[in-house]
């Protein structure tokens, strides 16, 4: 399979990170496709979006949105990314759809932010950043969950804290959440997650 990525995508991060630390390099050759403004990107060969991430399966599909490719990883482990136990499978579920809540609401509130003034939304603004404070309450409230063994929902929230880091620092997320920066700071200390942190400049 090819896993089509840039190196700032924090969508992209998630299945590049699976595919580390579920042991999937020797099916997934990752290929970096930034910058992804160019009109001319080779992902415009291939299908509508011209978004990352996206994958190329050995079937021949081309796949995008990260949930659905995450899911064919899955697969592709024999089931690595999600504990089977269904309590658990549950609480990891959850973990993932927060960390895509957040990442979705972070990534909005991105663009709204670089928007020329006068096309600028305060609305908007403010109500993304009410929802990613609410998300990072719930992954404070979930840190026994993220230090537990290893599933996707940890790679995800972490893929999006790093991304909060780099395109709203303002958000302080570490002030009064000190078990979410206590994990946080350990986890980034993962080679996967070392070798992939985004660079915003
Ligand atoms: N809903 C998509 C979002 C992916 C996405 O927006 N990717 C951005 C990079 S972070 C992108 O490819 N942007 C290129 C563009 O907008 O042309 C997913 O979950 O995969």
């Amino acid at each position: 399979m090819k896993l089509f990525y840039s190196g700032n995508s924090p969508y992209a991060r998630r299945p590049r990170l699976a595919v580390v630390e579920f042991g999937l390099e020797d099916k997934v050759e990752v290929i970096d496709v930034s910058p992804l403004n160019d009109p001319k990107n080779i992902l415009h060969n291939y299908g509508p979006g011209a978004k990352v991430p996206a994958l190329e399966t050995d079937t021949g599909a081309f796949v995008c949105e990260t949930l659905l490719i995450l899911q064919i990883l899955d697969e592709a482990s024999g089931g690595k990314f999600y504990p089977s136990d269904p309590v658990a499978r549950g609480k990891a579920m959850q973990i993932e759809g927060i960390a895509s809540l957040l990442m979705d609401s972070l990534f909005e509130r991105s663009h709204e932010n670089r928007r020329d003034p006068a096309e600028k939304s305060a609305a908007v603004i403010e109500k993304e950043a009410g929802r990613a404070a609410r998300c990072y309450d719930a992954l404070e409230a979930a840190v026994d969950e993220l230090s537990g063994p290893l599933h996707m929902g940890i790679l995800s929230a972490a893929a999006s804290l790093g991304y909060a880091d780099g395109r709203h620092p303002g958000d302080n997320w570490r002030t009064g959440r000190p078990k979410l920066a206590a994990w946080y700071e350990d986890f980034i200390k993962r080679p996967a997650l070392a070798n992939s942190m985004p660079n915003f400049g």
